[in-house]
Parts: structure tokens; C-alpha cells; sequence
């Protein structure tokens, strides 16, 4: 025994033994703090192993670079990277308590714009045991200075240390690959801070934050005043008015918009085994006061709902790659729909059952100025009241009306749904409704997944009818994206009963629904050509709010003379006679492909023209923050750190809101529910 204790107290007398004891303590207390300061959401064993091994290659090419020294500054350099290292991890602890989420470089090189309220309240936060993760460091330098652990002054061989640099590096690119095999569009997409540190470590999320903070800054470095000039003379000449038959209609209302996940076109109206799949949809879409589009498109790229998002609150594209609420969300300046009608005397709320990192709809609420943003953290979750990523439909309905009656009215709101996202799991309780048949695991359950969601809505709707809201607001129903990719097309030809799929088909399959419902509106189905660029300045119409100055790219769905030109952010484009994708053209009415004459080749150019010359204006304004530059008449510039979406700070600004502006429906209701909200939901039995 004695033998075994000298032996490795021998080893650790060497530089090597020395560094393989820093790596391990560092290893052990970066694993401990995953698991008890983080909630990274992991799932499965491949997870469960990149979460346990994923600090190893940082810290062997870290520590490593002290091996390229000599001496007692081997040991000390070693405990200086430790220090900063932890103190990464320490910062980092202290935010995630306060933001659910890992701090970014953006956030700490902002200045008062950016910055979260974390300065005030640090003390408040800061817990005596978030020090324990200095405890190695400590052991480390108590070890060296009672010469328990001495110092060994052999010069370690560089080409040992050059070694131990390239395994870090092969470590790593093992490590993403298996990531990305995992969850693939790791980094290009970038969907959540948690996924990057869950993956691949809070180093390596370092790494990352560091690189996308200096690109956003080099963009925004370059932009300047001038820029905008191309931008505005642009919308100068694209802009169409408002329709003064629907100006101004619904002004004053509340407006509740319902974000239904990876929602398609073709679900509406469609059977299986002659059962309808969607019939509360179905109804509300044929309902004389709802006006339904059925030539509406989205128009996401990679960034998917949080593009959906982008476009629906902005009227600007997300981006060609990675998602612009991720990269510019928590540093841009914006002149979003709910900071625009929070001036007008509304009150905004974002409802979704996921994490509220996630599209990092944390930081960017705040600077679309949202009041409230109630995430996951305020549902109450078991676990069967949840599937895939977050919280089910009808639980979440049913527990979003409990925030939504207290919030001051008018208010505006949007519902992100989260059942019908793939791979469209639904639990066997949940769903009686048969799956389609066309052999593709991941096509079949998506119309089971859809009912869901559609009888989720049924029993909204039942409560909006019950609680009188129904009357007061306009409701905005939109789907977000495809929920079936271009990659099952024998599946796609299947359900809709073709033989073979064509590019033309798959462009068509882009359709999602948009249905705006108010009392006493006059519907209808509207057949012209739009997407979702186009809702904001359709919804600002009705609103009666004049926007003929701001930077928004589309226009309003119900002007007349408006373009029909719909871009795709690929550059490929529908018009009502042509769609054009890569360099074919195919008739919009029959689907046939046409060799353009020289009258329509001369058409076909100067549509690309103006959807190359969108795509790319919209893409310098949020690349280059342009709005900073813009003053948007009658617009006060959001104040980002008014806002703090925790759960005790929502709940106590919900509960001052009853009395400072007593206008909720409970409010008005002497603090009691206007009506109980029915759900068939078995969990809740
Ligand atoms: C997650 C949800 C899904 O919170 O909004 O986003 P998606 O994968 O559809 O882009
Ligand atoms: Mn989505």
C-alpha cells in the first residue's frame, strides 16, 4: 500500500503528473457543476457521454500550453489558466441562476444597452458555495507551496508538449463529430447556448461566443448612417398603402396571435381515413369573420421559427445562415410590433413551453420589448405534461389563459406551440387519431401530432369564446414552416396523391396558413400571393397604426396594387404566373415548366432583381444594425434592462399591474376567472 502511495506521489513530483492531476480535479468539477447548476436538458446515452467527456480536450489543450515552459512556471502558469478558467465557470454559475442561460461576449462587452441588470443584484445572487469551485485551484496551490508536490525542473520535451497539443485538437474533432451526428447544425445553426455547452463544453462555447461577437462587430463596425440611404430609397419605391377599407377596423383590440409549429397548408381540410384532421382549424378558417390566405408562404432559411419569428414581429428576413435572433437578437436595435404597440398603450406578451434560452428568445424579447415573457419556467411541469422539446399543447393552453386574464388590456400576445414539432411524438394517451400510411416514420405521425394541436386550439378557442375575448381582440392564426422536408418525397407524393414530386410541387408545399379573425370583420379566402414578411404591415392596417416610415420589407396583404412576389431566402421566388426555382421556370396555375419568351425572361429578371436587392437590404440592416441609425417617427428606442422575464419578477409585476392598470379581464372581474378553462388533457385528471 505504502509502495503504491510513494509510487504516485512520485508521479505527481513530474510535470506530467502534475498536469494529469490539474486536467482531472478541473474535469471532476466542471461534470459537478453540469449537473448541479445547469439544466442542460440531456437526453440519452450519447449525450449523457459528450456531457461527461466533453471538458477534456479544452482542458488538455489549456492546461498544455503550459508544457511548453520550463520550470516552477510550468506549475504556476498551470494555476493561472486554472483561475481563469474558473472563474468562467463561476461567472457563468451566476448568470445561469439569474438567466437561465450562459453568458455570451456580447452581453459582457455591451454597455448600459445591453447589459442585463446583472450589475445591481450580483451580491444577491453570488451563493457562499459558488466558491467551492475555486477548491481545486486552492488544494493546488496549498499542495505546490508546502512542498507537498515539488516542483519538478526537467525541462518537459516539446515535442511531448506538441503531442499532447494535437490529441487536444483530435479530441475535439472527435468530439463535434459526434455532436453534430447528434444534432446536426451544431454551430451553423446555433439554436441555444445550453445545446453548445450540453455538446461541447463551456469552453468551447466560449470559443464560439468569442468568434460570433468579433463577425457581428466587424459587420457593425463597417455599417454607418449612409447605409440605410440605399435601404430607404428601396422601401420608397416598394411600399404600397394601406386598404382604407379595413384601416383602422380593429383598432383598439387585443391581439392574440397563435404560432402554430411546423403548421402546412395542406393539413387544412385534409382527411385521413376520412376523418378530418384538423376540424376546429378547419371551422375557424371557414368562419365569415375570419380572413384566410390561401397563397401564403413562409419564408424560413435555417434559423426556422426563430426566422418565423423574425419575420412575423419585424417584417424583416432572418438570414441566410444561422438564425438573426441568435446572432444579433441581444445587441441590435429594433423597432419590433410589441414595442410599437407598448407605445401605443399595450401590453406585450410572448407564451411557449420550452426553456426561454432557446433562439435566444431570452435576450431578444427584450429588445423587440416585450413586457412579459412567460417561458417554461412558469408552467408547472411533471413529467407526462411534457414531449420532445417542452411543454404540450393543451396543458400549455390551458395554463397560458391563467397569465393571459391578467394581463392589462389591450394587450398583444403570441402562443408558440410545441407539440406538432418533429419527429412528431405524441404519447399514446394523447391521440386516437390513425397515422397516415405511407411507410416514412417520420411523415406518419405528423397529422397524429397535428389533431393534437388542433383540439388544443378547440379548447382555447372554447375558453376565448367563454372568457369574451373572443369579441375584443383579433386573432391571428400563422404556420411557422414545413413540417415534412424536401427530403421524403416519396411520402409528399403520397399524401397528396401524385405519382412523382417536382420542385414545382415542393415550392408549393411551402405553404403554410394565415388566418386573421376579428368580430364582425368581413372574411373570406384571399387568394393573393404573400408570406410571412408580409403580416406585420397586414396586422398594423388593421391596427390602425400608420407605418409608411418604417423599415419593414413587406406589405400589407390587403392593399390593392400590391406586389404578389414572394420570396424565398434562397433567392428563389412564386409570383402569381411564375415560380422560379434555381434556373427553371414553371407556370404558377398549372405547374408545367415554360421556356420563358423574351417578354417573360424580361418579367422574370426584374422580379429576381427585386427579390435579390430584399433579401440582401434586409440582411444589411440587421447585419449591420442599421436601425441604431434610424429614427422611426413617434418610436421611443427600447430600454432593454427594463425588462427581467424571472419568474418572481413576472409574477410581481403581474400582480402591481392589477392595481397600477386594472383593465385584465380579472381585473374587471373583481380579481375572479371569467370562465374555467375545460381541457380534455388525461395528464390533468
Ligand atoms: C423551440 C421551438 C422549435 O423552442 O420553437 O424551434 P424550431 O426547431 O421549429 O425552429
Ligand atoms: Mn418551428
Amino acid at each position: 500500500m505504502s509502495d503504491l502511495v510513494k509510487r504516485t506521489t512520485a508521479k505527481l513530483n513530474t510535470v506530467f503528473g502534475f498536469f494529469i492531476l490539474t486536467v482531472v480535479l478541473f474535469c471532476i468539477k466542471t461534470y459537478i457543476a453540469y449537473q448541479t447548476e445547469f439544466s442542460l436538458g440531456v437526453k440519452g446515452g450519447v449525450q449523457q457521454f459528450l456531457l461527461a467527456v466533453n471538458p477534456i480536450p479544452a482542458a488538455l489543450l489549456l492546461f498544455g500550453i503550459a508544457l511548453y515552459f520550463r520550470g516552477r512556471l510550468v506549475y504556476w502558469l498551470m494555476i493561472l489558466i486554472n483561475l481563469i478558467q474558473t472563474s468562467w465557470i463561476f461567472a457563468n454559475i451566476v448568470y445561469y441562476r439569474e438567466f437561465s442561460d450562459f453568458m455570451s461576449f456580447g452581453v459582457i462587452k455591451g454597455s448600459g444597452n445591453v447589459q442585463n441588470n446583472l450589475g445591481k443584484s450580483i451580491a444577491q445572487i453570488i451563493h457562499p458555495t459558488d466558491f467551492l469551485v475555486y477548491l481545486d485551484v486552492v488544494l493546488l496551490i496549498i499542495l505546490l507551496l508546502a512542498h507537498v508536490i515539488r516542483v519538478d525542473s526537467r525541462p518537459f520535451k516539446r515535442r511531448y508538449a506538441f503531442t499532447m497539443t494535437v490529441l487536444a485538437f483530435s479530441l475535439m474533432g472527435a468530439e463535434y463529430g459526434m455532436a453534430n451526428a447528434d444534432r446536426s447544425g451544431l454551430l451553423t445553426r446555433t439554436f441555444d447556448n445550453n445545446y453548445l455547452v450540453k455538446y461541447l463544453g463551456l469552453n468551447e462555447y466560449a470559443a464560439f461566443s468569442v468568434y460570433q461577437t468579433q463577425k457581428q462587430s466587424a459587420t457593425r463596425a463597417h455599417a454607418n448612417a449612409g447605409d440605410l440611404q440605399s435601404v430607404q430609397k428601396y422601401l420608397k419605391h416598394n411600399r404600397v398603402g394601406d386598404n382604407s377599407a379595413y384601416f383602422g377596423t380593429e383598432k383598439g383590440k387585443n391581439v392574440i396571435i397563435i404560432h402554430l409549429e411546423s403548421f402546412q397548408q395542406f393539413l387544412i381540410n385534409y382527411k385521413v381515413d376520412g376523418k378530418e384532421v384538423t376540424p376546429n382549424l378547419n371551422k375557424f378558417y371557414k368562419d365569415q369573420h375570419t380572413m384566410s390566405f390561401d397563397n401564403f408562404y413562409n419564408q424560413v432559411a435555417q434559423g426556422k421559427t426563430s426566422d418565423a419569428e423574425m419575420m412575423l414581429e419585424n417584417s424583416l428576413f432572418g438570414l441566410p445562415q444561422g438564425s438573426a435572433m441568435t446572432e444579433y437578437g441581444t445587441q441590435n436595435t429594433f423597432q419590433a410590433a410589441p414595442a410599437m404597440l407598448d407605445q401605443r398603450g399595450y401590453t406585450s406578451a410572448a407564451f411557449h413551453g420550452d426553456v426561454p434560452s432557446f433562439w435566444n428568445r431570452d435576450n431578444t424579447y427584450k429588445s423587440w420589448g416585450y413586457d412579459y415573457f412567460f417561458s417554461s419556467q412558469y408552467y408547472k411541469e411533471k413529467p407526462n405534461y411534457t414531449v420532445g422539446y417542452g411543454l404540450k399543447d393543451k396543458i400549455f393552453f390551458r395554463d397560458s389563459a391563467k397569465y393571459l386574464q391578467q394581463l392589462p388590456q389591450p394587450f398583444y400576445t403570441k402562443l408558440i406551440t410545441l407539440t406538432n414539432h418533429y419527429p412528431y411524438e405524441i404519447d399514446k394517451q394523447n391521440t386516437d387519431f390513425p397515422a397516415t400510411k405511407t411507410g416514412d416514420k417520420t411523415v406518419d405521425p405528423y397529422v397524429q401530432t397535428a389533431h393534437y394541436l388542433d383540439e388544443a386550439f378547440g379548447e382555447f378557442l372554447t375558453y376565448m369564446k367563454e372568457s369574451g375575448l373572443y369579441k375584443n381582440s383579433m386573432i391571428v392564426l400563422y404556420g411557422d414552416h414545413y413540417g415534412i422536408s424536401n427530403n421524403h418525397r416519396p411520402a409528399i407524393a403520397q399524401l397528396l396523391g401524385k405519382k412523382k414530386i417536382t420542385n414545382y410541387d415542393l415550392a408549393q408545399f411551402q405553404k403554410v396558413p394565415l388566418m386573421i379573425h376579428a368580430d364582425g370583420m368581413k372574411g373570406g379566402i384571399n387568394h393573393t400571393y404573400g408570406g410571412e414578411i408580409d403580416v406585420l404591415p397586414t396586422l398594423m392596417d388593421l391596427l390602425g397604426v400608420k407605418d409608411d416610415h418604417t423599415i419593414q420589407f413587406g406589405n400589407d396583404l390587403l392593399a390593392k396594387n400590391r406586389s404578389q412576389t414572394v420570396a424565398f431566402r434562397n433567392g428563389d421566388f412564386i409570383t402569381p404566373q411564375f415560380v422560379k426555382i434555381g434556373s427553371t421556370v414553371y407556370d404558377t396555375k398549372t405547374g408545367a415548366i415554360i421556356e420563358p419568351n423574351a417578354a417573360q425572361k424580361k418579367l422574370i429578371a426584374q422580379e429576381q432583381n427585386h427579390v435579390t436587392s430584399e433579401l440582401s437590404l434586409s440582411d444589411r440592416v440587421i447585419q449591420g444594425d442599421l436601425l441604431r441609425f434610424y429614427q422611426l417617427k413617434g418610436f421611443k428606442s427600447v430600454n432593454k434592462s427594463k425588462f427581467n422575464y424571472k419568474y418572481a419578477n413576472g409574477m410581481q409585476q403581474l400582480k402591481a399591474a392589477q392595481k397600477s392598470e386594472p383593465t385584465s379581464l380579472m381585473a374587471k372581474n373583481h380579481g375572479k376567472v371569467t370562465a374555467d378553462y375545460k381541457t380534455d388533457a388525461p395528464e390533468l385528471k
